[in-house]
């Protein structure tokens, strides 16, 4: 493949519907498409951070590596493979493992902060956020962090309380200005999806001819 990817990102709040989003339009495409989440891209937890990591704020930018997030969409939109880190929600820290990501027609990068960093949006060819309301988001948040996630569901709302929400308030809500499309209640609605569907497909058969 040596067609520069189309890279997509998906951003909006914790639990708003952006990785069923990012999975529904890679199966929809029927082509290749990889989807990468900026929480791959966490950076370590120091060993006195991981002791009390309840008080850790994963919602704000300095907890992500914007760099080697950078070097990667760099390295697929050149056409290089690269591997990523796979992220262990349950152990607050990345595996040992890594997913190889390929530089394929269409690239999602999708998480909360896909369109926070000036040179990561310049990179973005098509800029999405997916917006829900807050007490639909908590209410998934409670269900997926205690189902999947390892947390009790006190942890989750003294994390949503101190940290998810002035976060989505402060960083995550403004980023919609800089989206080309606002999808409201993410991946359900099928409208705005079916859009989308048929937007990509059109740049699929342009690159194609
Ligand atoms: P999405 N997060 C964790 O809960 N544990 C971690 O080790 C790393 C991240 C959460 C993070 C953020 N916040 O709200 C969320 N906390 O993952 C982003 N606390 O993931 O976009 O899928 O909701
Ligand atoms: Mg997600």
């Amino acid at each position: 493949m040596n067609v520069r990817p189309y890279l997509i990102g998906i951003a909006g709040g914790s639990a708003s519907g952006k990785t069923s989003l990012s999975n529904k339009i890679q199966e929809a495409l029927s082509v290749d498409c990889t989807v990468i989440s900026t929480d791959c891209f966490y950076k370590d937890l120091t060993p006195s951070q991981l002791l009390e990591v309840a008080e850790y704020n994963f919602d704000h930018p300095d907890a992500f590596d914007f760099i080697e997030m950078n070097q990667a969409l760099w390295k697929l939109l050149h056409c290089e493979e690269v591997n990523v880190p796979i992220y262990d929600y349950t152990r607050c820290r990345r595996s040992d493992s890594f997913i190889a990501a390929k530089p394929t027609q269409f690239v999602i990068l999708e998480g909360i902060m896909a369109l926070y960093d000036p040179k990561i949006r310049d990179m973005i060819d098509l800029k999405i956020f997916v917006h829900t309301d807050s007490d639909e988001c908590l209410a998934r948040r409670i269900i997926r962090d205690t189902e999947q996630r390892g947390r009790d569901i006190h942890s989750v709302i003294h994390q949503y309380r101190k940290f998810v929400k002035p976060a989505f308030d402060e960083f995550i809500f403004p980023m919609m200005k800089f989206s080309d499309i606002i999808v409201p209640r993410g991946a359900e609605n099928k409208i705005a999806f079916d859009l989308i569907i048929q937007n990509l497909k059109i740049k699929k058969n342009s690159q194609d001819n």
